[in-house]
């Protein structure tokens, strides 16, 4: 079909490490060999068979792939194979993945509610203050004796959640712990960043700057009287495409949830002794966090399946999840970690919880991989088999998917969902916990093809971070990205991707290109089902972007 013809060599759009596993999509035209040229020079540096031409079945196409792991030396290349154009230029750098990393953190900065954002931080994207939330009411289903409908509470700062300018517990807490967990598993990277944020020069690393501008949020999300949590902080409807201080509709806390109490008490619990260090630059946070990660735990106890049930009046997003089983095992696994006290662990029922790519309706995973990062240090209580067993197994199951695969991905039909870039980059998370485990190379391999994947090896041949590679999403759903007149979306922030639902067709100008699922993809301001951003979709994109930089030799 026209469409498949129309498609070139496809890679990593970025390029890179020295010591990266190296792959390129080339379609199935005759030639059998590719050669990688110096771009300088104009030389073949390397050259090699192309592998037998195969078919992704998410994409419907037929490709043989090149594998060049083995030029390692830096410079900038790009790939040629008869009858093909050459790829674009790619680089091979020792620091391929610092700026990628540091942007990827900074698109937080860049959703920050309740903050001007000034010219010497934020350059052509400096925007005034939006959202102050000072001034936010309870709403009725919210209601309780003491904070009767219409109280009203002050709950300032966090990150707008996605393209729009409201703020839900659920996916604030993967997001959230996501960034933890990178800075808790490579310190040392995180400690030389310097991101230009307005707190950037202080005594905190600033990633957990960053982190802490959310977690100041979701601490006035609980209610001081119950320790239950309010779901999320939200206007009635979406608004139009404004900047943030344009949108000034009344905002609401909305009801208590089960999945908002455990999410706020598992990421509370991380932060708890991920900040217990800084005590003096934060005197009493850490044991702050950790009171109200166990109250909010011992509301679940009492109230163990609120569910979050969309009231009349509220049109915005929702993040309802029926089942809570997973959240209950994340936060029993956290608060173990952080108190030490055996009883969370046997609450955990780790026994009977599988693992599971995360995602922000399924968490079980994040406890899995706090864990193993703690293994050495849990009491006795903990069965260690099992859980570096949970997570070799899963990672086992991908690997088998990623080696049987012809584009070299781990994508399978089924992981194009809403969203489903984050399912790609929550596969490497899992990988890249394999590879810290047992050292076996070929997970971190299958981890840079998830980057690979996000940064161009994919059927729309599109790098979906904003302002990272020659082809890269340009029309976000992202309020602020549409609203603020510069052509340029603001950069760091990775698109949902393609799937094939199409959610928002009859809200979008035009069609999209295909209905095929992994090229269901429109990069047009319109296409929230396709190409909104995520603070739940930027953070595992913190996360094995890090992991790779720091880990591959
Ligand atoms: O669980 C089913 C699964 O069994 C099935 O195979 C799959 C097929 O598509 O659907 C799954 O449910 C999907 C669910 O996400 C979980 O992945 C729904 O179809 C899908 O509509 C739903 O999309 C969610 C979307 O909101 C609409 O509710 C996204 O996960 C979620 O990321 C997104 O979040 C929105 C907020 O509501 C509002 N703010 C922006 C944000 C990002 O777009
Ligand atoms: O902008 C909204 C986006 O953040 C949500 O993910 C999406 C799905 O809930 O909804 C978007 O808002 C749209 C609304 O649902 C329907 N009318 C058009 C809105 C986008 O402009």
């Amino acid at each position: 079909s026209p469409a498949v013809a129309a498609l070139g060599i496809r890679l990593n759009q970025l390029g890179f490490l020295p010591g990266s596993a190296k792959w390129a999509l080339v379609p199935a035209v005759a030639a059998s060999r590719f050669s990688v040229i110096d771009v300088a020079s104009g030389e073949e540096v390397y050259g090699g068979d192309l592998m037998p031409a195969a078919t992704w079945e998410p994409a419907e196409e037929s490709v043989q792939r090149a594998d060049f792991s083995q030029l390692t030396r830096a410079g900038e290349y790009q790939l040629r194979v008869a009858g093909v154009a050459d790829s674009r230029p790619f680089k091979i750098a020792e620091d391929a993945y610092v700026a990628l990393n540091a942007a990827s953190i900074k698109a937080f900065y860049f959703n920050r509610n309740s903050a001007e954002l000034l010219a010497e931080h934020a350059g052509i994207y400096a925007r005034p203050l939006g959202h102050p939330d000072t001034h936010v009411l309870v709403h009725a289903s919210a209601a309780s004796a003491e904070r009767p409908e219409g109280t009203v509470i002050a709950s300032p700062k966090g990150w707008y959640d996605a393209g729009d300018y409201n703020k839900y517990i659920v996916n604030s807490g993967i997001s959230t712990y996501s960034l933890l967990a990178a800075y808790e598993h490579f310190p040392e990277f995180f400690a030389g960043q310097n991101l230009n944020i307005p707190e950037s020069g202080d005594a905190i690393p600033d990633l957990l700057n960053e982190a802490l501008w959310n977690l100041e949020w979701m601490l006035t999300m609980q209610d001081p009287h119950d320790g239950g949590v309010y779901h999320k902080l939200t206007n009635e409807r979406f608004d139009g495409v404004v900047m943030p201080h344009e949108a000034t509709s009344e905002r609401y806390v909305v009801q208590k949830s089960t999945a908002a109490a455990l999410d706020f008490a598992a990421v509370m619990a991380t932060a708890s002794r991920v900040l217990a260090k800084y005590e003096e630059q934060l005197p009493g946070m850490s044991a702050r966090m950790l009171a109200a990660a166990e109250s909010a735990w011992q509301w679940a106890q009492a109230n163990p399946a609120v569910i979050y049930q969309q009231p009349e009046d509220i049109k915005t997003g929702e993040y309802g999840d029926r089942q809570l089983d997973d959240e209950f095992f994340w936060a029993a696994s956290e608060l173990y970690i952080a108190t030490r006290n055996d009883s969370y662990y046997a609450a955990s029922k780790a026994a009977s919880t599988s693992a599971t790519v995360p995602s922000w309706g399924d968490v079980r995973s994040l406890g899995w991989i706090s864990l193993a990062h703690h293994r050495a240090q849990l009491s006795e209580v903990a069965d260690q088999e099992l859980i570096v067993g949970r997570i070799e197994t899963l990672a086992k199951q991908l690997r088998s998917v990623w080696s049987g695969s012809a584009y070299g991905v781990t994508m399978q039909t089924d992981d194009f969902i809403w969203g489903s870039n984050s399912v790609a980059l929550g596969q490497g998370m899992i990988f890249l916990q394999a590879y810290r485990l047992n050292g076996e190379r070929d997970y971190l391999d299958a981890a840079q093809s998830t980057l690979d994947y996000v940064l161009g090896r994919n059927a729309v041949d599109t790098s979906f971070v904003t302002g990272f590679g020659q082809k890269s999403t340009l029309h976000p759903h992202h309020r602020p990205s549409g609203a603020d007149g510069i052509e340029a979306p603001i950069p760091g922030f990775i698109a949902g991707g393609p799937q094939p639902r199409q959610q928002d067709k009859d809200d979008c100008p035009e069609a999209y290109p295909s209905a095929i699922p992994a090229k269901s993809y429109l990069d047009h301001y319109c296409s929230y089902a396709s190409n909104e951003i995520a603070i739940n979709w930027n953070a595992p994109l913190v996360y094995v972007s890090a992991a790779l930089q720091v880990l591959t030799q």
